[in-house]
């Protein structure tokens, strides 16, 4: 079938709106028509070309919600008509990844999912009889795409696509981290460095959790209001503190009798590699846990004196958030629905699929948290 799609041509140029092919979905695959998605900051990395598993032609997008179409011989979960969010990271329930508890890593077809392949090793997308790769197994900037059966959540068709898209990746991702991840308790003090799509996911997550102190750091001062509106209780912009960020962060921190200071807990929302460092030397000695969430491009490396772990201070990472997705997935879309999060506020920008490029430059220019393409 002919469908509509923004295809990453070549790294670093602009997205092209096209007429592209796509095949009917195989044995254990849907066909979903998108109808919405949001545009994260991943998807601006892996255009710059500074993914080391960039792959062009290449139909990007991985925060999208729609409908299920079709589906092919052996699908049992979801069927013509349901309302389902693409999965970055697949639920199969069954390979040794899913079956440990331990994460929400799946590997049943990461290998494929990375070389932007279907898991039967082919592409469903074609552009005048040349293959177009899939991106992150999902490939929402087209308005119909083919993904995994283990790769789509079924959710409640009452709420609505053009929010709970973010849910497909930033929502998950942000409120995941300090849930899932770093296990928040009531109480804690955390520091959130990069005010952006996740970073105030992680804000909303702390309130949720019952944090204290929520600290955001961001070099934008735009970002001081949006953080403020999620539950964020300290701003602090770097340019203004200079070379002392981290002891200025350490002292801030210092609660009580506790004269060390460092938080409990620190988010990296930025995917700058220094600024891990920095968040990770922010948490406070004896059990501070630092969790990277940003992604950094090919060659980028994290740094810091083996002491600051040696000292108690721990340096994890999360990938959506730590959700099982086709478990967790549904919940969070419930807890929208409740009023339990909050999403709307965070949408900024909504766009058709011609205008897409647009969102990319209210990225840059910091003026968007989410832009949104409806199809
Ligand atoms: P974004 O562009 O919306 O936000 C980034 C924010 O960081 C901006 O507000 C910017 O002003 C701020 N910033 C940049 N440099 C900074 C610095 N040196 N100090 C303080 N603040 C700084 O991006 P986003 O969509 O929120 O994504 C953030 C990062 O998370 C990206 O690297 C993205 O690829 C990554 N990400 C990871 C996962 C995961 O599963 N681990 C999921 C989604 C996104
Ligand atoms: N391809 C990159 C890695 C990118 C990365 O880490 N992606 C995250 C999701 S970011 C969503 O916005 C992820 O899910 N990681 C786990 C995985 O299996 O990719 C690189 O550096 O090679
Ligand atoms: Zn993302």
């Amino acid at each position: 079938m002919e469908i509509r799609a923004a295809v990453a041509v070549a790294a670093g140029k602009p997205l092209e709106i096209m007429t592209v092919n796509l095949d009917g979905p195989r044995a254990g695959e849907v066909l979903i028509e998108i109808k919405a998605t949001g545009i994260c900051h991943t998807d601006d990395f892996t255009l710059s070309g500074a993914d080391p598993e960039g792959l062009f032609p290449a139909i990007l997008g991985h925060e999208g919600a729609g409908v299920v179409v079709e589906v092919g011989p052996g699908v049992t979960s979801v069927k013509a008509g349901d309302h389902v969010i693409p999965l970055y990271t697949p639920e199969c329930r069954q390979c040794p990844s899913c079956l440990s508890r331990k994460t929400n890593l799946c590997t049943a077809i990461r290998a494929t999912q990375g070389r932007g392949l279907m898991p039967d090793g082919t592409s469903r997308f074609s552009l005048r009889g040349e293959k177009l790769h899939h991106y992150m197994g999902c490939s929402t900037f087209a308005n119909f795409t083919v993904l995994p059966e283990i790769a789509v959540a079924k959710v409640n068709p009452d709420a609505p696509f053009d929010k709970i898209c973010y849910i497909g990746c930033g929502v998950t991702t942000g409120v995941g981290a300090v849930l899932n991840t770093a296990k928040v308790e009531v109480g804690a003090t955390a520091i959130v460095f990069g005010l952006g799509g996740i970073g105030l996911n992680v804000i909303q997550g702390l309130r949720l959790a019952g944090a204290d102190m929520i600290i955001g750091v961001d070099l934008n001062p735009a970002k001081r209001g949006w953080g403020e509106r999620f539950g964020m209780t300290h701003f602090v912009n770097p340019r203004e503190v200079g070379a002392e960020l981290v002891p200025y962060l350490v002292n801030l921190t210092k609660r009580g009798a506790d004269t060390i200071g460092g938080a409990d807990y620190t988010f990296d929302c930025t995917g700058n590699v220094t600024v891990m460092r920095q968040a990770l030397e922010a948490s406070h000695r004896g059990w501070g846990k630092s969790i990277v969430i940003g992604v950094a491009g090919a060659g980028q490396e994290i740094a810091t004196r083996p002491f600051q772990l040696v000292t108690g201070r721990s340096w994890m990472g999360t990938a959506f958030g730590g959700a099982r997705g086709r478990t967790d997935v549904p919940k969070i879309v419930e807890w929208y629905l409740a009023g339990k999060i909050e999403i709307d506020p965070m949408i900024t920008h909504v766009l058709p699929l011609d205008d897409i490029n647009k969102g990319f430059a209210l990225m840059h220019s910091g003026e968007s948290i989410r832009s949104v393409v409806v199809y």
